[in-house]
């Protein structure tokens, strides 16, 4: 049983550089309401510690690197993310921490939603009753 999965970009690259695309319903399974990104990083800060309820993400490490704990309530999987052309799909009913954040680290998420707090869940414990239901 997996509690993640990443998805393998298409690089266009030629004599000018590269250049990478996610296109909804195409290279990720739902539609972009939101965007938010994560720089000026400070590695002994770790991020994170919530699942959601019904958000859909979609995390890329565009640059630096950091480590995504996954943790589906029965299994939990520590993925390095450091290649702008791999993403992380991050479901509903994941509990997920980032750690080992670099100092360049730049994290982009696109979310299938608007922000909502209420869909947070922030305690560990009420993330292991509720899942396991
Ligand atoms: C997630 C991981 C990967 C907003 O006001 N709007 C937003 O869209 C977001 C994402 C955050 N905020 C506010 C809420 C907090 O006051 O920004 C502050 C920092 O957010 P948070 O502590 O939730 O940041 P992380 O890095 O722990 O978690 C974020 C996302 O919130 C979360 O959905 O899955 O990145």
């Amino acid at each position: 049983m997996t509690s993640y999965e990443i998805t393998d970009l298409v690089k266009r690259i030629d004599e000018r550089g590269s250049l990478v695309v996610v296109e909804s319903m195409r290279d990720i399974a739902f539609d972009v309401k939101r965007i938010y990104y994560i720089f000026d990083c400070k590695s002994s800060e770790s991020r994170g510690f919530h699942a959601h309820r019904n958000l859909r993400q979609f995390a890329i490490c565009l640059k630096g690197s950091c480590d995504f704990i996954m943790d589906n309530g029965k299994k939990r999987d520590e993925v390095h993310l450091d290649d702008p052309s791999k993403g992380i799909t991050i479901e509903p009913w994941i509990w997920h921490e980032m750690h080992n954040l670099s100092d360049d680290c730049l994290l982009i998420v696109l979310a299938s939603e608007l922000y909502d707090e209420s869909d947070y869940i922030r305690d560990y414990k009420t993330f292991i009753d509720e899942v396991n239901l």
